[in-house]
């Protein structure tokens, strides 16, 4: 056996609660081993194998596989009599059997020699308050993310200077400002409605020099470009009566150079109250301009008007605490995106969710962390995360005509195997963002384009599209992502069309409970390797085949039962770059 590929953990995503009863269990292996069974049973009832006393556990086979590039993840889940558990595994290649502990491996022959005492993984108590808990509500939700400068201009008649005339075609720089604002947004509440969007997650609106506002000069204002707290409330007040959540963009890794506190620091240097709040290293240097590679303070990236907050602090803590609470009591919003997600302290986060969920329990609390999150997961800090490792994921296969089918299984996989369940069913899954080019962009080409959505409108999690995404929008990297959203032409017949067919993947998704459910598998039923094919299955064991075919070939496919979406299919043929979706 490949001892190296044999993993099992009884912490993290290897071994939780998915709820009061339940006790879900994932085991790792090499591609050798060919079954598993587990034993298990009451820590003080099963007794002591190889001891005095007898093992009278259960063995049950572990049916459910995920293969990942280079091992096979195993999972089952348990429902323990008296909330506790002690188990190991069996595991059988071609030609042997081990029994894996937590200490070790034993042969056959080992296992069933007297004397022997083995360390059992075990799970002491599934305590309610560590569980990990996240909104029901986002697995439901369909977002649209806004970046409010460039949606809509809800009071074109007070355009002050400053404002560049809306401009329906072409690039946009970083030095514009183009007078989209709160009121926009809430004009556009009825058209976001009719699309079908559910939630929408509004990019950073408090105060803030830079069109982007990710440079934070004032929490407790609205930036007055965007509108102010009656704007607000009243866009919360009218989104919520029309079935929409509201996502706020938290920036507190870092605040803009006119935020009181640092102009304090500014002024004040090292005698500052505020002193603790900055992460300076060099006071006397702390007024230079220019790229922060001389670590005189830190700051997000090496941008000199972004200095970094320290979120060890506990004033610091406190303060964005209450930020997070005025915000929840004054607009009722229902989900905070925390910016730059995997700098700010664990302990800053610990607390700030334990003052969240006390104040409101269903908030979605979303971290901005690209890389693997499972430290900020366990249910104590992030609900979950922004889904970009699956955005690279697709766009990668869409990009790489080399890759196969079994590669795309493999990182989907892997997207679904990284976290518990709980974080899974709210991941927010993505195609593009401010921070990317546009999924227009990369794929060039309508076909393609409603592939990769069909895809992210039936994995688990909650799918988000980009302002624009319904008309299929172009842009490039940041800046060019943020154009203006053409309303003059939203009713030309190409966009009517557009829209009917983001529609209705909306509409799947939303009335198709298999769209939105964890379970999925990858059987491999067509002879053609650019041809991904997964079935979803909801709680009542109905089936859903989603079909994409990716390669430059028609395919030929088995009939099947009511189409629920599809592109490029004719009868029993799937063309190429077709998209099928049907009941089974
Ligand atoms: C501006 C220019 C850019 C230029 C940059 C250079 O627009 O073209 O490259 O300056 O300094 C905000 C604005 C940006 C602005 C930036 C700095 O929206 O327009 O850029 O401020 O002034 C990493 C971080 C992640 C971060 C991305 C951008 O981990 O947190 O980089 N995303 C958030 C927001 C941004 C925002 C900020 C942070 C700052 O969503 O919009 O930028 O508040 C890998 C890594 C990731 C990395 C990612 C992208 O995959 O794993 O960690 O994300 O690449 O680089």
């Amino acid at each position: 056996m490949e001892f190296a590929g044999v993993y099992h953990r009884t912490s993290e995503q290897m071994s939780y609660p998915l709820d009061d009863d339940r006790l879900i269990i994932n085991l790792k292996t090499g591609y050798d081993v060919k079954q598993v069974f587990i034993h298990y049973g009451d820590p003080f009832e099963a007794g002591i194998l190889g001891g005095n006393e007898k093992w009278s556990g259960k063995r049950d086979e572990i049916v459910y596989k995920k293969r990942l590039s280079h091992q096979i993840w195993w999972t089952t889940t348990l429902t323990p009599m008296y909330k506790r558990c002690k188990y190991f595994f069996e595991l059988h290649t071609e030609d042997s059997i081990w029994y894996y502990f937590e200490d070790g491996f034993l042969t056959e022959e080992q296992f069933h020699m007297e004397g022997r005492i083995l360390q059992c993984f075990i799970v002491p108590w599934m305590n309610p308050s560590d569980i990990n808990i996240t909104p029901k509500w986002v697995n439901d939700t369909i977002w649209y993310q806004i970046f409010p400068d460039r949606f809509c201009n809800g009071t074109p008649q007070n355009n002050t200077d400053d404002i560049t005339p809306w401009r329906d075609h072409g690039s946009v720089t970083n030095y514009e400002k183009f007078g989209g604002n709160l009121e926009g947004i809430r004009s556009k509440l009825e058209y976001l409605q009719n699309l079908g969007i559910t939630g929408i997650y509004l990019n950073p609106i408090m105060e803030a020099e830079s069109n982007h506002k990710y440079d934070t000069t004032d929490y407790t204002k609205i930036d007055p470009s965007f509108g102010d707290t009656d704007t607000m409330k009243s866009l919360c007040i009218e989104a919520h009566k029309k079935g929409i959540y509201v996502m706020v963009d938290a920036v507190f890794n870092h605040c803009g150079r006119k935020f009181m506190p640092w102009l304090d620091v500014l002024k004040n240097g090292k005698s500052s109250k505020y002193a603790d709040w900055f992460m300076v290293e060099n006071w006397d240097d702390i007024a230079k301009r220019g790229d922060t590679r001389d670590k005189r303070y830190y700051t997000f990236a090496f941008t000199d008007g972004m200095p970094k907050l320290n979120t060890n602090n506990n004033e610091v803590t406190e303060y964005f605490c209450k930020i997070c609470e005025d915000w929840i009591r004054e607009f009722d919003i229902d989900g905070i995106r925390f910016d730059v997600g995997n700098e700010v302290s664990h302990r800053f986060l610990k607390k700030i969710r334990e003052h969240l969920k006390a104040i409101k329990p269903d908030i979605y609390l979303l971290g901005e962390i690209w890389h693997d999150a499972t430290q900020w997961l366990q249910g104590d800090e992030y609900d979950s995360v922004m889904n970009y490792p699956l955005l690279s994921g697709i766009h990668d296969f869409f990009l790489d005509k080399t890759m196969k089918k079994h590669e795309f299984e493999y990182m989907v996989n892997r997207c679904y195997t990284m976290y518990m369940q709980q974080s899974n069913n709210v991941l927010f899954n993505l195609l593009d963002s401010h921070d990317t080019e546009r999924l227009m962009n990369r794929c060039n080409d309508l076909d393609k384009f409603y592939q990769q959505l069909a895809i992210l409108f039936t994995l688990p999690g909650s799918p988000c599209i980009y302002y624009g995404t319904e008309i299929a929008m172009e842009g490039a990297h940041d800046p060019d992502c943020r154009r203006c959203m053409p309303w003059s032409e939203i009713g030309s017949s190409e966009n009517v069309e557009k829209i009917a067919t983001m529609k209705s993947l909306i509409m799947l998704r939303r009335n198709e409970k298999m769209c939105r459910s964890p379970h999925f598998h990858f059987p491999d039923n067509y002879d053609n390797d650019r041809c991904v094919e997964y079935i979803k299955i909801d709680e009542y064991g109905n089936s859903m085949e989603v079909l994409i075919n990716a390669s430059e070939n028609p395919i030929k496919i088995n009939s099947g039962k009511e189409i629920l979406f599809s592109r490029n299919f004719d009868r029993e043929i799937l063309g190429a770059n077709g998209t099928l979706i049907r009941r089974i």
